[in-house]
């Protein structure tokens, strides 16, 4: 399996075009880079712990070439092309842009003023990683022009300094470290520790196996301040427990303070679960990963407290309706959910997803097939 993909390619055209129609010339390359669904190990990443991603076929793209002054172009929003002499002061969608430059130059990869046309199909807002699949395409595009042979895992710590310094979320490297180094056909296992990483078969059709993701289409709410708040629990539950980072708690640590002990137990058992997932996935055991998927909602929704009405109307319907297994995705507070289903039973949990929302009076989820794709690369 080849780490290209013809959609990347078409979707780089039209970067290509924007790019033309905005700069009146040709770019000099296009590069892509996806959006990734979380298999299993979420809140995991900032806590040194494991996590399985795999990428998804939806891209952003960017046409660039090198220029006397930077220019930030995207064909969604209002159209506008933003730039200047420095890349200071950007935000909304150009601070993704600009943020990736400045984390390179921060990092002793020096990149000078650039010119970008962006295109993207990754549903923004849709916890799928829109943002982070920005930064990388940036990323490799920048190396690329710039002459810089930099590895994929420490350029995945380089996007994630931008999105934390510059941007200012304070996210951890789950999403950059998928869109860098996922591969078409495996989800990747990692340990966020070393960012030492396997790449494990994910073959569902073989298995008569369909994964459905559930794009909620519910807007997230109170996502940054509530994210950097999980993040502060872990941060004290480990500083009260005596251990660098969750990760290192012992497995039947207990604290005081219930909701200290909560996150934590998420943390503890998530890492848990996605060893299991691992272990499952490499015997060919795909099925039986249905349970580790619907007990990490559980904790999730419960002891992490990031699930929403919309993730656990989905999962639960999903649940009704036969999947396998079907747990929330990403960050959480809306985006998506995911359900492990038998092939033959996908058309009817997506019918009892989407009627369950109806009923409870909320937006229509789009619901469709996940497919492992090709992480970052060079389109030409
Ligand atoms: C978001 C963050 F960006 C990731 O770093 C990760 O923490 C994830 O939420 C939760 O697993 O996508």
């Amino acid at each position: 399996m080849t780490n290209t993909d013809t959609h990347a390619a078409a979707l780089a055209e039209t970067a290509a075009a924007a790019f033309r129609s905005t700069f009146g010339t040709e770019p000099e390359g296009l590069w892509a880079a996806p959006g990734r669904v979380n298999l299993i190990g979420e809140h995991t990443d900032y806590n040194d712990g494991f996590v399985m991603p795999f990428a998804l076929p939806f891209y952003a793209v960017v046409a660039a070439s090198k220029a006397d002054e930077w220019a930030f172009h995207s064909t969604y929003g209002d159209g506008a092309t933003l730039g200047g002499a420095t890349l200071d002061g950007f935000d909304g969608w150009a601070a993704y842009l600009a943020g990736t430059a400045w984390a390179l130059n921060e990092s002793g990869y020096p990149v000078g003023p650039t010119r970008f046309a962006l295109h993207s199909d990754v549903p923004v807002g849709g916890g799928l990683s829109s943002s982070a699949a920005i930064e990388c395409a940036v990323l490799i595009a920048l190396a690329d022009l710039y002459g810089h042979d930099i590895d994929r895992a420490e350029a995945a710590r380089i996007a994630q300094k931008g999105e934390n310094e510059y941007v200012g979320a304070p996210t951890g490297v789950l999403d950059q470290s998928a869109s860098l180094l996922c591969e078409a056909g495996h989800v990747m296992f990692m340990d966020c520790r070393d960012l030492s990483r396997e790449q494990v078969p994910f073959d569902l059709a073989a298995a008569d196996l369909t994964m459905l993701v559930i794009d909620t289409q519910a807007p997230h709410r109170h996502a940054d301040g509530e994210y950097a708040a999980r993040r502060a629990d872990c941060e004290e539950a480990a500083r009260q427990l005596g251990v660098p980072f969750l990760r290192d708690a012992p497995k039947h640590a207990k604290l005081d303070d219930e909701r200290l002990n909560r996150r934590m137990r998420h943390i503890i058992t998530e890492n848990e679960r996605v060893l299991q997932t691992a272990a499952l996935l490499k015997e060919g055991r795909t099925a039986e990963i249905g349970g580790l998927l619907t007990a990490s909602h559980t904790s999730l929704r419960y002891d992490y407290e990031v699930s929403s009405v919309e993730l656990d109307s989905a999962v639960d319907a999903a649940l009704g309706a036969g999947a396998l297994g079907a747990r929330m995705t990403g960050g959480g507070f809306g985006g998506s959910a995911i359900a492990l289903v038998e092939a033959a039973s996908a058309q009817k949990v997506e019918a009892a997803v989407v009627d369950a929302a109806a009923q409870a009076g909320l937006p229509t989820p789009r619901v469709f097939t996940a497919r492992a794709a090709a992480g970052a690369h060079r389109v030409r």
